[in-house]
């Protein structure tokens, strides 16, 4: 390995933005540590790039307090017979997992073994643990956490373009715009540099965001720079099929895109016949008079956006309503249109890459189908592997991590970037069942709350620590750059797929060099629908990743410049053309007078689990505990005042919080964020009902009683 250099191009650890940030050895040793924290090795600057202009959010600039942090995991740690984790010695350890992996699959099969992945892994990790489990463990079972996040905007894409990608355009596209809807989508909190794109629709008066609370998104609409639209959670679908019916019974749709263009019209016009704005109303609480606004204002702007985020995709109906708003997107010919859209907002650091190379349970490299006879050889060649030996389609998350320990299901687990025991849905029964395990390993770099009940914990690697590449909400491919050293001890995860591969006799090549294990990457997904075959770290390196020499937006097949614009002239079907599904609401059970809707999701300060970002005083000291957001009118029925400790309960269980009181959230509706861990999880109340397509939990929708303490 070379020393790393003293100023380093890289992207931020956290979310799908990846923003662009330099990372520079100060001159004297370190940069001292303030109030007692360790010094700091680098600091950080923002970097021109055309995603994030230079600019970072408070994660961001603090990112680098991670590469000092006091409770960095330096040495693998195994459960003894005390019940207690002690430091254990490599070889030993992964003598020990080989050992009871061998065991466990000779007494149960091969599809007792579970791997449990994450949409912040490099493309190169996700790749090989894709690899490592089909090969290695020759197991079926692997899923991962993409599947609590991009599964259901993934799954309508995919019906509807036959592809993919979650901006088929570039952020940039977005400058010129008119009118962008934002369905659910919360950027001004999880995205904050994402903001300035939408400058140009707010100065135009055109940015409409629908999301039950007023959001910091939703607060950029005051003062004319557009509308918020605030339904009841869960409507979503209603309100796109009312804003469809009038689009057709208007007829506002663009009549020569969607005959050339599309299939499905007669069918979607039958199933929106009965949403008639009135009745819609009645659902979604949005008046039937600004139901019809917003189609004419859709249908009258010469450049419309559509993006989705988790607030609508999150549901047991996430998948239909993403595909009610594609079809609304389609009838107004947005899709492949210069300076018109439709996308979604991909949230992991690598949502994008994790979801295209295999560590999806019916997936192989390149967004191929595991279930796909010609995929299956071409990629079996790559390994060096007879197809034959490759398992099928596996189960997807919430099945994977709920069947633990239970007959037919895993009873062993490794689990690669992911905390469950936060993040997964009715999250007590996921930490009971992962309980039942005869062996479950996490590997991390800090001790999560899912490594504190592993049996063993590996200590990997950090974002600055190594070198890689992750795929951003555009699809283009980024160089994610060591810096820094490692502390000895910790162990790249390329190294322990290797080592443990060697230990089980497996089959095929383990290289330890990310730019190696790129190339393989980059081979086995030729011909799949994410192509990468004409990438490399070289080339990446040339100067895709400052955005002037190349778009390395995928497809990049041999020979490519890459496609930052995706549908120009065809979709991804065989026949060219996109397809409007139509999409029927099921009946839902609504909040009523002691029951609320609880809706989940982001704080600005906080990462996911928040496993990373509760380790950083600065983004944890102005809500060190669990806040829930509340209308005052709500409150007082329930005789509960601002800041005073509340408790939320249902069928799954009890969490308590603080009761912050705002005007900003519906009456009908109380807001906690899932950040944080144990007797504070939001997950403890959400339920573990999925998607039918997708298989996306309903994160986003829970019914509570809310009362004070
Ligand atoms: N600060 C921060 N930023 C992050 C992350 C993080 O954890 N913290 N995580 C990253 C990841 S992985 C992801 S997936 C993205 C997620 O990014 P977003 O999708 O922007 O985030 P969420 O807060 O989950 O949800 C967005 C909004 O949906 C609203 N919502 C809830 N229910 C409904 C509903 O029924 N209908 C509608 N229309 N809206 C609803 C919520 O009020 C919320 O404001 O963020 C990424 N960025
Ligand atoms: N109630 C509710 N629950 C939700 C959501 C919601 O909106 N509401 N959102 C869902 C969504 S969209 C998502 S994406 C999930 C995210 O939830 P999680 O899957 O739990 O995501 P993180 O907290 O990012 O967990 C990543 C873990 O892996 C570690 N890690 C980071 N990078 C690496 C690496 O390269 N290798 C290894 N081995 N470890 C690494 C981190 O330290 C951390 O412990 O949560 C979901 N859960
Ligand atoms: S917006 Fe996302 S990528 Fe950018 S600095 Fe914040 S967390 Fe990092
Ligand atoms: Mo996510």
């Amino acid at each position: 390995m070379t020393a790393p250099r003293r100023a380093t191009d890289t992207h931020c650890p956290y979310c799908a933005l990846q923003c662009a940030m330099t990372l520079t050895q100060p001159d004297a040793a370190a940069v001292p540590g303030q109030a007692g924290r360790p010094a700091l090795p680098v600091t950080v600057s923002g970097r021109e790039f055309p995603t994030n202009r230079g600019g970072l959010c408070t994660k961001g600039w603090t990112s680098t307090e991670l590469l000092a942090d006091t409770g960095r995991l330096t040495t693998p740690l195994v459960r003894g017979a005390d019940g207690e984790l002690h430091p254990a010695e490599w070889d030993t350890t992964l003598d020990l997992i080989a050992a009871q992996i061998r065991r466990i699959a000779d007494d149960e099969g091969h599809d007792a073994i579970g791997v449990f992945g994450g949409g912040g892994l490099t493309n190169e990790k996700a790749y090989q643990l894709g690899k490592f489990a089909r090969i290695a463990l020759r197991t079926s079972r692997i899923d991962y956490n993409g599947r609590f996040c991009m599964s259901s905007a993934a799954a309508a894409a995919n019906r509807a373009f036959g592809l993919d990608r979650g901006l088929p355009f570039p952020l940039t596209d977005l400058d010129t715009a008119e009118t962008v809807l934002l369905l659910g989508s919360n950027v001004g909190d999880t995205m904050p540099p994402f903001v300035s794109h939408l400058q140009g629709a707010r100065a135009r008066g055109g940015l409409i965001v629908v999301d039950p609370r007023r959001s910091s998104t939703a607060r950029l609409c005051a003062d004319g720079a557009g509308v918020h639209i605030q339904p009841v959670p869960g409507t979503d679908l209603m309100l796109l099929l009312a804003l469809i019916h009038v689009v057709l019974s208007e007829e506002l749709y663009d009549a020569d895109y969607v005959r050339q263009r599309t299939t499905g019209l007669d069918e979607l016009r039958r199933s929106v016949s009965s949403w008639w704005p009135e009745r819609a109303e009645t659902v979604t609480g949005v008046s039937a008079r600004n139901i019809r606004e917003l189609a004419r204002t859709l249908a009258g702007s010469g450049s419309t956006y559509i993006l989705t985020g988790r607030g609508v995709e999150q549901h047991v109906d996430g998948t239909d309503t993403a595909t009610a708003a594609i079809n609304l997107a389609l009838l107004l010919g947005l899709p492949g249109t210069p300076g018109c859209g439709y996308g979604t907002l991909t949230g992991q650091g690598n949502g994008q890459g994790g979801r295209e190379h295999g560590q999806k349970a019916d997936q192989l490299p390149g967004y191929q189908s595991i279930a796909d006879p010609a995929a299956r050889a071409s990629v079996a060649a790559v390994w060096g592997v007879d197809p034959d030996d490759l398992p099928g389609p596996g189960v997807p998350a919430v099945e994977l991590l709920q069947s633990a320990g239970l007959p037919g299901g895993v009873r062993a687990l490794l689990v690669h970037g992911s905390n469950v025991f936060v993040s997964a849905p009715n999250v007590q029964t996921v930490r009971e069942a992962l309980g039942r395990l005869d062996l479950l390993v996490v590997s991390d770099f800090f001790l999560s709350e899912t490594a504190r009940a592993a049996d063993i914990v590996l200590p990997v690697l950090q974002w600055a620590e190594e070198e890689g590449t992750m795929t951003n909400l555009e699809g283009r491919v980024l160089r994610r750059r060591r810096a820094v050293d490692a502390p000895p001890g910790a162990r790249s995860e390329l190294w322990i797929m290797a080592e443990l591969a060697r230990r089980l006799d497996a089959p095929g090549v383990w290289s330890l060099e990310p730019a190696e294990v790129f190339d393989e990457l980059a081979r086995a997904s030729a011909g799949g629908r994410a192509d990468y075959s004409g990438l490399s770290h070289a080339l990446l390196d040339i100067g895709a990743d400052s955005g002037v020499a190349i778009e390395a937006h995928w497809p990049f097949p041999v020979g490519s410049l890459g496609t930052p614009r995706l549908f120009a002239d065809r979709f991804a079907h065989a026949d060219g053309r996109a397809r409007m599904v139509a999409v029927r609401p099921r009946t839902q059970q609504t909040a009523s007078a002691d029951r609320l809707t609880l809706i989940t999701g982001r704080l600005l300060e906080q990462y996911q689990s928040g496993a990373q970002t509760r380790r950083i005083p600065e983004l944890t000291e102005k809500r060190p505990a669990l806040v829930a957001q509340l209308h005052p009118s709500t409150a007082r029925r329930h005789g509960i005042a601002d800041g005073d400790g509340i408790r939320l309960s249902n069928s799954r269980g009890t969490v308590r919080a603080r009761a912050e009181l705002t005007h900003d959230i519906r009456s009908d509706t109380v807001f906690l964020p899932f950040h944080y861990p144990d007797a504070e999880s939001a997950n403890l109340l959400t339920s573990d009902r999925v998607d039918p397509h997708s298989a996306m939990p309903e994160f986003k929708r829970a019914l509570v009683q809310v009362s004070a303490v």
